[in-house]
């Protein structure tokens, strides 16, 4: 990392550190008992700040490409909390997602279900709540269970109570609820095609399809992950719904938030490839999580592109081995091989997986992934190109009107930059 990057994060990070101290300090003063305390201030601290970070801080640079000078340091507060809230939405959503797809590691560490409890029940040992880090108390406690549930709600809930106490006096406040209402209730569609085109123990690669793949990962990734930091940014930074742009053949009637969403969502699409692929192609020591799409029968982009690729032969091979744990041909699959497929050990999947995965590499699936990859970044760019790169609002006469922000094309080459070639 450089400097100035990890310097950026640090300025981030602390933000992070003062809304989980007010979280807290709103439970204290709620008169909750002590446990609830820690147990919420681990929740928090380990499912909400460890990832890359990239959507909670994609708000702060939006804001500054926007403004197009450095943020004072109320501004930044302000951009830094709603990126936070992006990343309580994502940490809600991964906590529910690992549950989901029985997924065993996530940031290099337990899912949280799986994670031990915070020290709360054996009375000797409970430290009393000092606002300072919880640290490991040197002995085994039983894992955090499904009360993974209810920590989930409340990551999402958190969003709700910082954007009350950060952002009511602000006439943007409404946009800014509607946003977080109308973006996780998207996803969670998403989640729920996901899950229902995977069902568990009936393997039936005819109903995937590139199309409802599509249709998956626009709705599970690309509005949470891409249209909702740049919109909550463009409101923070009073973007109206329609305004007038001075463009090479003239004056141009734009409606920005539309013009952002035509772009953010095949980023977003992009985005969600990657992780199929990557849920593939990586060790689960580079990607910090293991990949559970082949044994958890997934409509990833993946087997849709090798189902388009693959001869007959090979077709039966990938029916007779996808979304089964263990080895099916020997006999094997079910509960007793259910360990060795989600093993504690970091090896995914049994010799089924195995079967699928030199199938990938037979068809030539990387090739052609990194085909696809630059194919991808010369569309996305094209229409990038698309956008004014000024975006100065005018009246109808082609004057400037002062006091107001446009869309920039560097909001979106910025985050483009972020992602592509990526590799975790
Ligand atoms: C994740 O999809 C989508 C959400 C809304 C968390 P995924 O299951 O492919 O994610 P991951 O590979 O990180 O488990
Ligand atoms: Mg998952
Ligand atoms: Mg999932
Ligand atoms: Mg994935």
């Amino acid at each position: 990392m450089s400097s100035n990057k990890a310097a950026r994060r640090a300025r981030f990070d602390a933000v992070f550190h003062s809304i989980r101290d007010e979280l807290i300090e709103h439970w204290r003063k709620e008169g909750l008992p002590n446990e609830a305390l820690i147990w919420y201030q681990k929740n928090l601290e380990y499912n909400v700040p460890g990832g890359k970070l990239n959507r909670g801080m994609s708000v702060v640079d939006t804001t500054e490409i926007l403004k197009g000078q450095p943020l004072t340091e109320e501004e930044y507060v302000q951009a830094a909390i709603l990126g936070w809230c992006v990343e309580l939405l994502q940490a809600y959503f991964l906590v529910a997602d690992d549950i989901m797809d029985a997924s065993i590691t996530r940031r290099s560490q337990p899912c949280w279900y799986l994670a031990d409890a915070p020290a709360v029940t054996a009375p000797s040992a409970a430290p009393a709540y000092t606002g300072a880090s919880i640290t490991s108390q040197g002995f085994k406690h039983p894992a955090v269970g499904m009360i993974a549930i209810n920590d989930a709600f409340m990551l999402s809930s958190a969003i709700f109570y910082l954007l009350k106490s950060h952002f009511r006096s602000l006439p943007c406040y409404i946009d800014l609820v509607e946003l977080f209402h109308d973006i996780t209730y998207k996803t969670e569609m998403g989640q729920l095609v996901d899950l229902v085109t995977a069902p568990e123990g009936v393997v039936d690669l005819a109903r995937f399809s590139l199309e409802r793949h599509r249709t998956i990962v626009i709705y599970k990734t690309a509005y949470y992950s891409f249209h909702l930091p740049v919109a909550l940014a463009m409101h923070l930074s009073n973007i109206p719904e329609a305004y007038n742009v001075q463009v090479p053949e003239g004056i141009k009637n734009i409606k920005p938030y539309d013009i952002a969403l035509s772009i953010l969502i095949p980023l977003g699409e992009y985005f969600q490839v990657q992780d199929d692929f990557l849920d593939f192609s990586e060790t689960p020591e580079a990607l910090g999580k293991v990949g559970t799409d082949i044994v958890d029968n997934k409509c990833s982009w993946c087997v849709n592109t090798v189902m388009g690729l693959c001869t007959p032969e090979q077709r039966a091979i990938l029916d007779r081995n996808y979304g089964r744990k263990g080895d099916l041909e020997a006999g094997t699959e079910g509960a007793d091989t259910e360990k060795k497929a989600h093993g504690q050990d970091g090896e995914a999947g049994g010799l089924c997986e195995k079967r699928v995965k030199e199938l990938y590499e037979a068809v030539g699936l990387r090739k052609v992934y990194a085909e696809y990859e630059a194919g991808m970044y010369k569309r996305l760019n094209q229409l990038i190109d698309t956008i004014p790169e000024e975006g100065i609002i005018v009246d109808a006469k082609g004057q400037k009107v002062e006091g107001h922000r446009g869309l920039k094309r560097q909001v979106f080459r910025s985050f483009l930059a972020k992602i592509y070639g990526r590799s975790k």
